[in-house]
């Protein structure tokens, strides 16, 4: 191709599927256009690359005008007229934040205007996104596996459950659309289950149900039945993000159920859940900061992923922590957690250089945007996380993968979940 230089940054303020705030970047070159909206989360990580609000009265202070003054002042300034290369592009603006953190120009920022070129990139070149990133990584492509978030809690629901996703992973199929559609049945006989025992359809941040009671055990009990009796046994298991940092402290341990239980009580409690309901990944089980309890959970060579969101928060450096002191055996990764395509690119060629399953991940708060179904295809991910199949801006993301396996169909197919 031939050179394509960068014409017109600008960006705007969106909402999210919170009603909070958010930004949408959009760049040109020539008669193409490119643009790329950000996501959000709750049960944030406090080592994650910082959200850039304004702490002003409007929006309970997550307005976004100062994050885009950044992209409209002095990103713009540093892209127009640059050569379209979205690496070095990258590269250019994490060096202009200046910030391990991202902290001067805000990651919100800097991740709309890195995927919004990464975009565009694809545009001039005339290819669809995932293979443009494809062009950057290692191995093959694949369709992920999607865990999908059927029951909410902690700080996704107003129900009283303090885990906070409850996950069905339909691994056992030959293709995504099967796949999918087995999950399906299954969501439809928990929705028939909740109508018939009175319980309300009320569903949560990520499109899950948002269920009465707190025992976690109950829930998982119940799931596995619906599985069961859909004739699912084997093919589709369950899955947790505990998101423990949200119930932890460090004087009274962890509250999982209504009650405090100390750190060895809770890793057994745990380690029970892990044999009992058949859990093939369970995600932050431990705080962020409890680096201990994730190393002797590990030690116990326990049967599922043990998956790192808050601990590593999709920065290479911690992950190669992480690696060294055997603390997990899966990373979650969220572009937003460290602030651009290029950054988020790394550290999954670390996760597969280890041969460390990762999971492509939405956030809580998210938009109609699709950027991670392409990123989940073009690195071969094994797995997605993004929600139940409810409520646009989840489903737009599962919509994005079939219409990915349906182009490939006259193309000799994609295969289904990674070789790993
Ligand atoms: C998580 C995410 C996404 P949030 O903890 O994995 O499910 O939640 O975006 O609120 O951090
Ligand atoms: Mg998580």
């Amino acid at each position: 191709m031939g050179k394509y230089y960068i014409e017109h940054v600008d960006a705007w303020m969106i909402f999210d599927s919170r009603g909070v705030p958010s930004i949408c970047a959009r760049v040109i070159s020539g008669a193409f256009k490119a643009k790329a909206m950000v996501p959000s989360g709750a049960s944030t990580g406090q080592f994650e690359a910082l959200e850039l609000r304004d702490h002003a009265s409007a929006f309970k202070g997550k307005g976004v005008d100062i994050a885009l003054s950044h992209i409209r002042g002095l990103i713009r300034e540093l892209l127009l007229g640059q050569p379209l290369e979205p690496a070095i592009l990258d590269q250019k603006m994490i060096a202009l934040d200046g910030t391990a953190d991202k902290s001067y120009l805000g990651a919100n920022a800097i991740l709309a205007v890195s995927i919004a070129l990464w975009r565009l990139a694809a545009k001039c070149n005339q290819v669809s996104d995932f293979d443009f990133i494809q062009s950057y990584c290692a191995g093959r492509r694949c369709l992920p596996v999607p865990m999908i978030n059927i029951i909410n809690g902690g700080v996704h629901a107003t129900n009283e459950l303090n885990i906070q996703e409850f996950m069905i992973v339909p691994h056992g199929f030959s293709d995504f659309k099967a796949a999918i559609s087995a999950a399906s049945e299954v969501i439809l006989r928990l929705k028939s289950h909740l109508q018939e025992t009175g319980q309300g359809l009320l569903v949560g941040d990520e499109g899950g149900y948002s269920l009465q009671g707190s025992d976690p055990a109950k829930v998982m009990l119940l799931l596995n039945t619906l599985i069961d009796q859909a004739g699912f046994h084997g093919k589709i298991n369950l899955a947790l993000d505990l998101a423990a940092s949200e119930y932890y402290d460090p004087k009274l341990g962890y509250r999982p159920v209504d009650q405090w239980l100390g750190p060895k009580e809770y890793l057994d409690l745990v380690h029970r859940w892990v044999k009992d309901f058949g859990l093939i990944s369970i995600e932050d089980p431990f705080a962020d900061t409890d680096e201990a309890s994730w190393e002797q959970f590990m030690a116990l060579s326990p049967s599922c992923l043990v998956v790192g969101d808050d601990l590593f928060v999709t920065q290479s450096d911690r992950l190669q922590k992480g690696i060294v002191r055997k603390q997990a055996s899966a990373i979650l990764i969220k572009p937003n957690q460290v602030g651009t395509v290029f950054e988020t690119l790394n550290c999954i060629a670390l996760a597969k250089e280890h041969n460390w399953p990762f999971i492509i991940s939405h956030r809580s708060g998210d938009t109609e945007d699709t950027f991670i179904a392409d990123l989940a295809v073009a690195t071969g991910a094994p797995m997605i996380k993004t929600g139940s199949i409810a409520r646009s801006e989840r489903v737009s993301k599962y919509n994005r993968l079939l219409e990915i396996e349906y182009e490939a169909m006259d193309k000799g197919g994609i295969q289904y979940g990674s070789e790993s």
